[in-house]
């Protein structure tokens, strides 16, 4: 039985992986913060790991020994970096260093959660498309990814860094904008947004973390995981309104915007289909359904 492990676990990609790992018949360890309130999906072991700590990475990867480790651990929120800088950089770049560290002579596969902030913007964005972070996450998320690369071509660390694009679900956190919306307006709640205008290449966490799997069967490599299609936050709104009898009750807020924003992201995952036969399912129209649902639901049962 093949044992994977996942740091960052409780999270939104950290949930639909394991049950994805678990289906394809993995034995799957949960990496988790002491700090959190543990959350993790069931038949999952869990095992404390904290990324700022090297003794605590290395302890974690002892004690399991796993044949794959998928690094979603991350402080994921753009604009947040903008205050906590140094906390970011600590989490995202170093946490990774760290990581790389303790694999150099194992053979253990490595998946690196990058992303594709490290872009800065565009459309058609690939694999051979330059980087130009906007934000302290961005900027940490690129160092890591510049790292894997020398690892792999230094030490032969079997790492792969999926560049993957926006993925959202009923599990996203309710401070990303989709699931702010999805979340308020199921309720009929009054919705503070930023930056409406900008635009997004939004997939589906199902669908992402299926790539994430088929680039550690794969020779260690870099692939974008995309739809190939984006859409505004105003769009992501209106699509949303379909799905219930009310208008959203919408203000803008200047402590929504950020001090440099990315307006548009589209990515091109051509490789990632190429190579590994990694196609989405989901379209926006079933995400933005999927994730109204799910609120609508949640709302119904509290009521
Ligand atoms: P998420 O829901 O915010 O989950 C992040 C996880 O990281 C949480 O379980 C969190 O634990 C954990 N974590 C935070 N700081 C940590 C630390 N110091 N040590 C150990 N664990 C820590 O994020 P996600 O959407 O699942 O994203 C997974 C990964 O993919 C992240 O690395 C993210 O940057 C990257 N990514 C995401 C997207 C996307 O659109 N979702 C796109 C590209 C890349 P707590 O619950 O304890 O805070
Ligand atoms: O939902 P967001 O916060 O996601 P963002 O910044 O694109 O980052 C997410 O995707 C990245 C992949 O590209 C990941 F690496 C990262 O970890 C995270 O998962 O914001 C999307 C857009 C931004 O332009 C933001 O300015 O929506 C705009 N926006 C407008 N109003 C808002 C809001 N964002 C948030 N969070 N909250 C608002 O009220």
């Amino acid at each position: 039985m093949p044992k994977a492990l996942i740091t960052g676990c409780g999270g939104q990609d950290g949930h639909y992986l394991a049950s994805h790992l678990i289906a394809l018949g993995y034995r799957v360890f949960g990496g988790y913060r002491r700090s959190s309130a543990l959350n993790l999906p069931e038949s999952v072991e869990a095992v404390p790991m904290e990324l700022t700590e090297y003794e605590s990475v290395r302890r974690a990867i002892e004690r399991v020994k796993p044949d794959e480790i998928y690094n979603l651990g991350a402080q994921t929120h753009v604009g947040e970096s903008f205050g906590c800088p140094l906390y970011t950089s600590d989490v995202n770049h170093l946490g990774v260093l760290r990581l790389l560290e303790c694999v150099r002579d194992t053979g253990i596969r490595v998946y690196q959660a990058s992303t594709s902030e490290m872009f800065g913007g565009g459309r058609g964005l690939s694999e051979s498309s330059p980087f130009a972070p906007r934000s302290p996450y961005a900027a940490a998320k690129l160092a890591a990814h510049h790292s894997c690369g020398v690892y792999r071509k230094a030490y032969g660390v079997r790492v792969s860094c999926g560049i993957l694009f926006n993925h959202e679900s009923p599990l996203r956190g309710k401070d990303f904008v989709t699931r702010k919306i999805t979340s308020h307006l199921a309720r009929n709640k009054p919705l503070s947004l930023g930056n409406v205008l900008a635009r997004r290449d939004w997939g589906h966490a199902a669908d992402y973390v299926r790539a994430m799997h088929l680039m550690l069967q794969h020779e260690p490599d870099d692939f974008v995981v995309a739809t190939g299609t984006s859409h505004t936050v105003a769009e992501f709104l209106k699509e949303a309104e379909k799905h219930v009898p009310w208008k959203a009750q919408v203000t803008y807020s200047e402590s929504q915007m950020r001090p440099w924003d990315v307006e548009v992201l589209e990515g091109d995952a051509t490789k990632a289909r190429d190579k590994l036969g990694w196609v989405p399912l989901y379209d926006f129209k079933r995400l933005v359904a999927d994730m109204m649902e799910a609120d609508l639901g949640q709302m119904e049962r509290a009521a």
